[in-house]
């Protein structure tokens, strides 16, 4: 399997490399298309999707895939081992204010189910291009430098961090939530939110631990993350790091997923912050 992992990063390292080029020359204006979820798709946000897909066209070892930007699962090779879900191009629309963005990748075996997961990966193009790869018990951050991705470093979550990265509108938390979050900024947690989930969960991680939330909330009951390629891939990459992912009860990769697009709640964190959103959620049914 190691080095069937390889052969996918090597993919999207060469994928990452044509979209990194795309976001510095392309046309970030909008296209008339909208995506499943009713967003209206960016002309980069269908580039991106296309030059991963057809990377993946090229792997023998990838059955189907499953991208935000397309509707349903698209069939690769009828033989392969190994499902792929992808968002191409994560906050797209934060690239006309020049703020990061990100591609993230789950990566499955059998069907597309959180408990299924075996490894994960997303690239954030900021600053820098950098990869963070979870598999095998291991979190990897490899940097692009001169055109070639290098290892940088293991990343592991502390017991608690600082930073608190609250998603959604305000006005439309729950107040249990509201009140929690309240009192995490009391007790000395600095505001880092930039809506860019993979910008915003790649900081945590790098600054040793806080709380990412994007919880249930009156106008998006089931939140408003996607579960197979936003949520689970992170949700592995905070377990494997040594931090916890749950919906604000159980478990991210526990939960069941009946349709490709489907959302749900979901925390990130140190497990001393997991811990705090348990005690609060369990008393707020
Ligand atoms: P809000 C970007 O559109 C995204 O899907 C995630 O990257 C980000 O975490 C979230 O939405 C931001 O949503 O409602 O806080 O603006």
């Amino acid at each position: 399997m190691q080095n069937d992992i390889k052969i996918i990063l090597d993919s999207i390292k060469q994928s990452s490399i044509k979209i990194k080029q795309l976001i510095e020359e392309g046309d970030t204006s909008k296209s008339t298309n909208q995506n499943s979820t009713g967003d209206t798709q960016l002309k980069l946000d269908i580039a991106s999707d296309v030059i991963i897909e057809n990377d993946f066209k090229t792997l023998d070892i990838v059955k189907q895939c499953v991208s935000e930007e397309q509707e349903s699962i698209v069939d690769i090779n009828p033989n392969g081992k190994y499902l792929i879900a992808y968002d191409p191009l994560d906050g797209s629309s934060l690239v006309d204010v020049n703020l990061s963005v990100g591609s993230i990748y789950g990566i499955y075996t059998d069907d597309f189910k959180g408990s299924n997961i075996i490894a994960s990966v997303y690239v954030v193009f900021g600053p820098r291009v950098e990869m963070v790869v979870a598999f095998d018990g291991e979190v990897k951050m490899y940097r692009l430098l001169k055109g070639e991705f290098q290892f940088v470093q293991n990343i592991k979550l502390n017991q608690k961090g600082k930073l608190n990265a609250p998603g959604s509108t305000q006005q439309c938390w729950l107040p249990h939530h509201k009140e929690m979050i309240d009192d995490i900024f009391a007790s000395g947690y600095r505001l880092r939110y930039s809506g860019g989930m993979v910008p915003d969960l790649h900081q945590i991680l790098l600054k040793g631990g806080g709380l990412f939330s994007y919880p249930s909330t009156t106008d998006l009951p089931k939140g408003k993350l996607r579960q197979l390629f936003e949520v689970f891939p992170f949700a592995f990459i905070y377990e494997t790091a040594g931090g916890g992912a749950i919906d604000g009860k159980q478990r991210l990769l526990e939960i069941p997923t009946t349709h490709i697009h489907d959302t749900t709640p979901c925390f990130f964190g140190s497990n001393d912050e997991i811990d705090l959103v348990k005690e609060v959620y369990s008393k707020n049914g």
